[in-house]
């Protein structure tokens, strides 16, 4: 990574004209880690653009500057493209799959920590060690560009750290980031305003949709699942990441040793599984596109009726479980 290090360091100097991009479906991380980067990169006098494949949830209006980011790729002239939190191309495919040449033969450099690749060029700065790409960049960052930081920068790349940290509930390097962490409140991190804003706040639908879920809970054997299709949202006047809120609270559950969390959007089904002490990483065997010891995502296309593809797969789960003990 030290190498790559300077050489990215080398085409940010270089750079005058930069565009960030984040992937598909933006969380606290990608967020954090676009405005935080960005902001850096402004003090320096550098011409910044912000591009998102999707409109952000809703439950992001509260970060500052929020609405610089725009949903539709120009494919202008820059001399570098900033790529946070993904390295695959698949991760903001609305962009690539618009124009997939366009990215062929620009410098391309990609700050992330997913263990997933896929790009075929560019320069990676990746630790699949650290919780969170903000704390990548805060690490990459403050050595280098200690006098450009401010309380928005250091907020910005607390909220990446607490939120891919599941507010520092999930197993990483415990004393890294807490160092990093310690750091970024000296540097006046508003945790205050994450925690209340991000951590707590949760609008009246969200609750009443979490209603729904829960009467909708079904448990077979060490699994309990709940379901929704994206069609129910609307009613609700929530998006998806609200209505992921009862994700949250299911994967506490006591008992069940597996909890699935299912979405129909589109014609596709999105997968989302916690386990307790099972390794996602063995069953989930081929099956999905991301995971780490304890969580897994994947997607699979629409079969048949909804309810009966749920049925078939989550047997297959509890199967692969079972292979493992
Ligand atoms: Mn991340």
């Amino acid at each position: 990574m030290d190498k790559n290090s300077s050489i990215g360091k080398h085409m940010i100097e270089k750079a005058k004209k930069i565009a960030l991009f984040w992937h598909i479906s933006p969380d606290g991380d990608c967020i954090g880690a676009m405005l935080g980067l960005g902001k850096l990169l402004e003090k320096q006098k550098k011409n910044v653009s912000y591009f998102v494949p999707n409109k952000p949830s809703k439950i992001f209006d509260f970060v500052k500057h929020i609405k610089r980011l725009k949903s539709r790729f120009d494919y202008k002239k820059y001399d570098l493209l900033i790529f946070v939190d993904f390295t695959w191309f698949n991760r903001m495919w609305i962009i690539s799959q618009a124009n997939p040449e366009y990215f062929k033969d620009k410098p391309i450099l990609i700050f992330d920590h997913h263990p997933d690749n896929g790009v075929d060029h560019g320069v990676l700065i990746k630790d699949v060690k650290s919780i969170s790409t903000c704390e990548i960049l805060f690490e990459q960052t403050h050595k280098r560009w200690p006098k450009l930081y401010d309380k928005d920068i250091a907020t910005y790349f607390y909220l990446g750290i607490t939120s891919d940290s599941g507010n520092f509930m999930f197993e990483k390097d415990h004393i890294r980031t807490f160092t990093n962490v310690l750091n970024l409140l000296k540097l006046e991190a508003d945790k205050d305003l994450i925690v209340n804003n991000f951590f707590r706040k949760k609008s009246l639908n969200s609750v009443k949709f979490l209603q729904l879920l829960l009467g909708r809970i079904q448990e077979k054997d060490q699994l309990l699942y709940t379901y929704y299709d994206e069609n129910e949202l609307e009613e609700y006047n929530i998006d998806t990441e609200e209505a992921a809120y009862a994700l949250h609270i299911i994967q506490n559950i006591d008992g069940p040793e597996i909890v699935l969390f299912i979405r129909k959007i589109g014609d596709i089904v999105k997968w989302s599984l916690r386990t307790k002490k099972i390794d996602c990483n063995r069953i989930a065997n081929g099956l999905w596109w991301w995971w780490h010891k304890l969580a897994a995502w994947f997607s699979l296309p629409v079969k048949g009726k909804f309810e009966q593809q749920i049925k078939e797969i989550v047997k297959f789960i509890i199967e692969m479980a079972k292979t493992e003990h």
